[in-house]
């Protein structure tokens, strides 16, 4: 019932969508860049500006993803379910339809946080990768910047306002996602808005015939590769509960841990291998899909897993998004409390109340 009003509301929001796509929002734009990190984290970056923009009441220009070019959101995810909760335009969308309107080539204002003492010039909107690339691939270029010190809570919506008030800054267009990372837990339930794009769900269920016949598995990500283990390398020392994106699991109510160890953050093998066969055992599925950045430790699985005849799938993906997408459709799901690429598995399944768990960590 409650996937059924939710379905209603999309649709009810997209059928007033096609009716107002000409019309220019009197209340103002709000664009950035997800120009920090990789996937995960700009999935973290992306609810936080989705929040933002809700409560100072701009129109969120839905930025694309970055990899090495940007990818249009609706790729991966529909647009149009994301108007259930705020009122949005993709990007390039409103790059060829609305910005001749509200935001002419010669009014192209760039907004940096930077502290009072720093120089405005300091405000580079396009200096570095990826902040070149992504603006112009969007065609944007700054005539001018504005610096700000104002934080993205509620408490600063008057002075955002009072200080760029739509009517002289129809744009917001800021260097970096007003959001912090990790995300705060209030806009995890956000993920609900997120839903995936039918060429991504077409996928997972070629995917899942093929891989699996349409049995149920267990989803793992294993994240194993060199950056990781260097970023892992002296977490103890930190004596931390909030280490990259490990609020996602240190905030759960059962949650007993003190901080941030070394095995929850890189598991060993020996770590790996037991949970995963309590898993098997528990839930008795016997396919097991793996999403690695570097190691999938097919053999070992396989080897230690050898009486449960479990089937051991790793399919490398071109793109990464699709290894998120087939993780967030597992019965079961084990990931790396400290990894943002784990957490958008997490919020996805939390969406849908399916179990998860993670490596190294007792909940
Ligand atoms: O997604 P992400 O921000 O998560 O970055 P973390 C990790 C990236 O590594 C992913 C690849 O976006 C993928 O490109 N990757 C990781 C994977 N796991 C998998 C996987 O299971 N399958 C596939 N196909 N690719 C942070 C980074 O990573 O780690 C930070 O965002 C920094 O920039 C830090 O590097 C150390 O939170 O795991």
């Amino acid at each position: 019932m409650k996937f059924d009003l939710f379905g209603v509301a999309i649709f009810i929001s997209f059928i007033l969508h096609i009716r107002t796509e000409e019309d220019i929002d009197p209340n103002g734009y709000i664009i950035f860049c997800l120009c920090m990190g990789r996937f995960g984290n700009q999935a973290e970056h992306f609810l936080g500006g989705l929040a933002f923009a809700k409560s100072i009441n701009r129109t969120l220009i839905v930025p694309p993803w970055r990899t090495y070019k940007n990818i249009p959101y609706s790729e991966w995810f529909q647009i149009e379910s994301l108007r259930a909760y705020h009122r949005v335009v993709d990007a390039e969308d409103f790059m060829k339809n609305l910005a001749p309107k509200v935001w002419p080539p010669e009014s192209r204002i760039g907004f940096c946080w930077l502290s009072a003492d720093r120089p405005k010039s300091e405000c580079q909107m396009k200096e570095g990768n990826p902040f070149g690339a992504f603006w112009n691939e969007l065609n944007v270029s700054f005539t001018d910047t504005a610096t700000y010190q104002l934080g993205y809570d509620e408490y600063s919506t008057e002075q955002w306002h009072r200080l760029f008030p739509a009517d002289k800054y129809p744009v917001l267009a800021l260097k970096g996602a007003p959001a912090s990372f990790p995300m705060l837990a209030e806009h995890r339930h956000l993920q609900k808005y997120m839903t995936w794009s039918d060429r991504i769900l077409n996928e997972v269920r070629h995917n899942q015939k093929t891989l699996f016949n349409n049995e149920p598995y267990i989803g793992i990500h294993l994240r194993n590769d060199i950056d990781w283990k260097n970023s892992c390398k002296d977490v103890e020392s930190y004596k931390t509960r909030s280490y990259m994106a490990s609020p996602q699991c240190f905030d759960l109510p059962s949650s007993t841990q003190t901080y941030v160890t070394h095995k929850i953050c890189y598991p060993s093998d020996d770590e790996i291998l037991r949970l995963l066969k309590n898993v098997v055992l528990r839930t008795r599925i016997h396919n097991i899909y793996v999403a690695t950045d570097k190691r999938p430790m097919i053999n070992e699985i396989e080897e230690y897993l050898a009486a449960q005849r479990v089937k051991v799938k790793h399919l490398d993906p071109w793109l990464p998004v699709m290894d998120v997408a087939m993780l967030a459709h597992a019965d079961y799901f084990i990931g790396n409390c400290v990894s943002s690429f784990t957490s958008a598995v997490k919020r996805a399944r939390d969406v849908h109340d399916l179990p998860s768990s993670f490596w190294g960590f007792s909940n």
